[in-house]
């Protein structure tokens, strides 16, 4: 069975972790700490230390830069899923690289001020180490201090995502592709704390964002009638 190795608050998870619910194959959620990668970095070898990663059999499998989608083709490729089509090869690459600098470089922001709701009291101090060895000291209260401008500036990024949605019902199309799952997930992150809302003007992304939580894969009918 595919296991997921995360933390629950994880952008990059939470789009891994909808694609394998989206399939509807069976798989196992492993919470790891934030503070300790032991697990990753003993499945993998040593190679790598971050979240997600996947066990699958003797497969594991992890991203080798910061712009691959190797779970996700890895996750497409086995359950048959279609996210990845020839014909939106490029443009899904352009899209991706947009969603997970632009808009992921605030959603985290906003979510990580409550931080101390969601990281267990066992984990806060390498948490919190880790953030401020990577944006400086005071980080997060320099973030809560520019929240209002921080919400401001992701819904203004996410214009673009709600014109997408203008006609149709996913972002490039009638069916979900990766970068719909990519978007969701990196909203998902933003949502994480419940102290967000979608901003109120992109009605489309609201209600394309409540069809992502539930959509389910439907195999194409030529497979269906298959014996
Ligand atoms: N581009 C990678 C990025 C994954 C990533 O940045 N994961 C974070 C957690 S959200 C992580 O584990 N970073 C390494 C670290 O925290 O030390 C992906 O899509 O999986």
């Amino acid at each position: 069975m595919v296991e997921l190795i995360q933390f629950p608050w994880s952008p990059f998870c939470i789009v891994q972790r909808r694609i394998l619910e989206f399939s509807g194959t069976r798989f196992k959620i492993i919470n790891v700490p934030n503070g300790d990668r032991s697990l990753v970095w003993r499945i993998t070898r040593e190679r790598y230390y971050g979240v997600p990663t996947i066990h699958d059999g003797r497969n594991v499998i992890f991203e080798t830069d910061n712009d691959s989608q190797v779970i996700a083709k890895y996750l497409d490729d086995k359950l048959k899923l279609g996210l990845f089509p020839r014909e939106l090869e490029g443009l899904q690459s352009i899209i991706w690289r947009a969603i997970e600098n632009e808009i992921e470089d605030i959603g985290f922001r906003l979510n990580d001020i409550y931080w101390q709701e969601m990281v267990p009291a066992s984990d806060r101090l390498l948490f919190l180490r880790h953030k401020e060895r990577k944006f400086g000291r005071g980080c997060i209260d320099q973030w809560r201090s520019q929240q209002k401008s921080l919400v401001a500036e992701l819904a203004h990024r996410l214009i673009p995502y709600d014109q997408m949605l203008l006609d149709k019902p996913f972002l490039l199309g009638d069916q979900p592709h990766f970068v719909d799952f990519d978007l969701y997930g990196i909203l998902g992150n933003f949502l994480y704390s419940g102290h967000y809302r979608l901003p109120a003007p992109h009605a489309r992304l609201k209600q394309w964002y409540k069809q992502m939580e539930k959509t389910k894969f439907e195999k194409p009918s030529r497979e269906k009638l298959r014996p």
